[in-house]
């Protein structure tokens, strides 16, 4: 596959569509804590976490970044969202907890394969740097 020119490692070029550590993680040929997986998605937890508790929720459509959605992905959009509560729920972040999508250079972004970030089990400060 081709590779962007330039970048700080790990971007993904105009056409998205790198195959990254995610869809490893998918295909079992990396190792996870898998916490839920159905047909669309995968949760599992992040390695390095940045909060007592700390998953991700991946589209097992690899996605490069939340600002390359287009309107027919607005069901699965949606999906990741409601499995990402129902699982905070399981983890029992019953006092709360904040979703994180990171895009692009500025948003800090590391892994070119849509995840939703969520933590909680501690008291969060805001704003976030
Ligand atoms: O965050 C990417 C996140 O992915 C970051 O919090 C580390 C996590 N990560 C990276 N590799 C792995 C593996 N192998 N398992 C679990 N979690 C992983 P970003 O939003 O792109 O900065």
């Amino acid at each position: 596959a081709r590779r962007a020119a330039a970048g700080g490692g790990g971007e993904e070029d105009a056409g998205g569509q790198q195959p990254t550590i995610f869809s490893k993680i998918i295909a079992r040929s990396v190792p996870a804590t898998i916490l839920y997986e159905d047909d669309k998605c995968l949760v599992f937890r992040d390695v390095a976490p940045q909060a007592p508790v700390h998953f991700l929720v991946i589209p097992k459509r690899p996605i490069p970044r939340i600002s390359r959605v287009g309107p027919g992905d607005t069901e699965l959009l949606g999906h990741l969202l409601v499995v990402a509560a129902r699982t905070a729920q399981v983890e029992g972040l019953a006092d709360g907890y904040r979703l994180v999508i990171n895009d692009g250079k500025h948003g800090a972004q590391s892994v070119y394969h849509l995840h939703l970030h969520v933590l909680g089990g501690r008291q969060l400060g805001w704003p976030p740097g």
